[in-house]
């Protein structure tokens, strides 16, 4: 069944340069609840978890040196149709196919380091939520 949230990171190119209000201000202004919110920096084990699925990809090292270089913004956020609609929001993975408008089109910078992060299912917006929120934390 769909929960209606997704969950996202802001990554470290984003909070390196400057750009957490402005990508929270489009995150509200597209009609997301924020639930939770917090800074953070990921350990090294933590990303190596976070991004297990892609521990067999070539660009695994680089990403997890990346992600754990600095501060990150995660957060849990509410919408109907909110995965879906959050992925359209952030744009392609890639910027230069990144659709006019969206935030890897405004504030990415390449493939790897791409600004934002958006879940793919219901199912690993629950379990990316819970790795970096506890039950009190998500209302
Ligand atoms: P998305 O974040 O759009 O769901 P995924 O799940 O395919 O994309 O990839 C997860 C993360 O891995 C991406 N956000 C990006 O930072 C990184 N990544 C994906 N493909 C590459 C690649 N070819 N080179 C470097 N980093 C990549």
């Amino acid at each position: 069944m769909a929960t209606n949230r997704t969950f996202t990171m802001l990554k470290p190119d984003a909070v390196e340069n400057g750009h957490i209000g402005a990508i929270l201000e489009k995150i509200n202004a597209a009609g997301f609840r924020i639930v939770a919110l917090k800074k953070t920096q990921m350990t090294k084990a933590d990303a190596e978890a976070f991004y297990a699925i892609h521990n067999e990809r070539p660009f695994f090292g680089e990403l997890v040196a990346f992600m754990t270089r600095g501060p990150i913004i995660a957060a849990i956020l509410e919408k109907e149709n909110a995965i879906d609609d959050f992925r359209t929001l952030i744009g392609a993975t890639n910027p230069t196919d990144a659709a006019e408008g969206t935030i890897r089109k405004l504030y990415a910078t390449s493939m790897g380091e791409n600004a934002i992060h958006g879940s793919d299912s219901d199912e690993n917006a629950e379990i990316e939520g819970n790795f970096h929120f506890s039950g009190r934390d998500k209302f």
